[in-house]
């Protein structure tokens, strides 16, 4: 963003032919009504301070306080290069400054420091939200999207259901054929789980054996029919191991949001209990 038009042709002449894909805005207004429509599509923000409708300086503000799927990397590029200015800009949320007139090899200079942040931002992400054996998200995921869908199924009122899965007899598998074959099972059992699911649902490791899925749309009834489905579809299917060949059954326990229920943490626990109630009428099986 830059009120000064020959800056403007310039930073798109400099950042498009490295690569990167420019959107151009002239004062905070039009800055502010782009990332509205799109925040997440940004990574990078180079913003002038002194614009004739505000200030760099807010509009940098204004951009830490909405939220963003992911870290946006703000520059300040302006001629205040004096210490104080540069200490202003740092504080209200800038992560650099650039120095006025824009000198193309320091532009691109600073460009690549912020995208080793962003590089690193993406990186950290995925460990965070991936369980290292099965690639699924990990429990935490899960625990941040029962209580957003909550909250939608409640506003629209909607359903939406849960399913908690639990191996049956898992540490036989451990005993007979070792942990590492184990790890083998859970890695395979994931993989049918994350086939069975539509884009909208998410499955995630739960625990050691466990799994769990959060089905929005989805009745009780219908959670049911497509446990039952891949209550079957696993238990018919062999794992080949590399000494061994393995077969296991899986329980299950669904439960759905009710309005009764106080907060999300009732529809797992629910959940949990009929997982419970499967276990103890025979395993193999899903209890709703
Ligand atoms: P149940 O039918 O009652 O669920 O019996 P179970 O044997 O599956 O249940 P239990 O809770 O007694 O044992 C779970 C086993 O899962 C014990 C634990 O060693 C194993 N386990 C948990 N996480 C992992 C893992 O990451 N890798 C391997 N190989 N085993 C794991
Ligand atoms: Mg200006
Ligand atoms: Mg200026
Ligand atoms: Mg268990
Ligand atoms: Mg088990």
């Amino acid at each position: 963003m830059d009120d000064d038009r020959l800056i403007r042709t310039l930073m798109h002449e400099y950042l498009s032919r490295e690569g990167y894909e420019v959107v151009l805005a002239e004062n905070c207004l039009e800055a502010l009504s782009i990332l509205e429509e799109a925040s997440n599509e940004f990574k990078f923000l180079v913003t002038d301070w002194e614009l004739p409708d505000g200030s760099g300086i807010d509009l940098i503000r204004h951009v830490r306080h909405v939220v963003c799927s992911h870290y946006m990397y703000i520059v300040m590029a302006t001629s205040h290069g004096h210490r104080d200015n540069l200490t202003r800009a740092l504080n209200a949320g800038a992560d650099d400054f650039l120095a006025k007139p824009i000198d193309r090899g320091e532009l691109i200079a600073r460009m690549r420091a912020g995208q080793r942040i962003l590089d690193l931002e993406t990186r950290l992400t995925h460990l965070a939200n991936s369980d290292l054996l099965t690639g699924l998200p990990t429990r935490r995921v899960f625990e941040e999207l029962v209580s957003k869908e909550w909250g939608r199924a409640r506003r629209y009122r909607r359903p939406l259901s849960c399913v908690l899965f639990d191996i049956d007899y898992f540490k036989r598998v451990n005993d007979i054929h070792g942990h590492a074959a184990g790890d083998q099972v859970l890695r395979e059992v994931g993989r049918v789980f994350a086939d069975s699911v539509r884009d909208s649902d998410i499955i995630c490791r739960y625990g050691g054996e466990e799994f769990c899925a959060l089905l929005p749309e989805a009745t009780s009834e219908q959670a049911a029919i497509w446990a039952e489905k891949l209550r079957k579809r696993l238990s018919e299917r062999d794992i080949i191991l590399d000494s061994a060949v393995v077969n296991v059954t899986i329980s299950m326990g669904i439960a759905e949001s009710l309005a009764e229920m106080e907060d999300p943490e009732d529809l797992v626990e629910i959940a949990d209990q009929c997982l419970l109630e499967a276990k103890g009428s025979g395993r193999n099986q899903v209890v709703c």
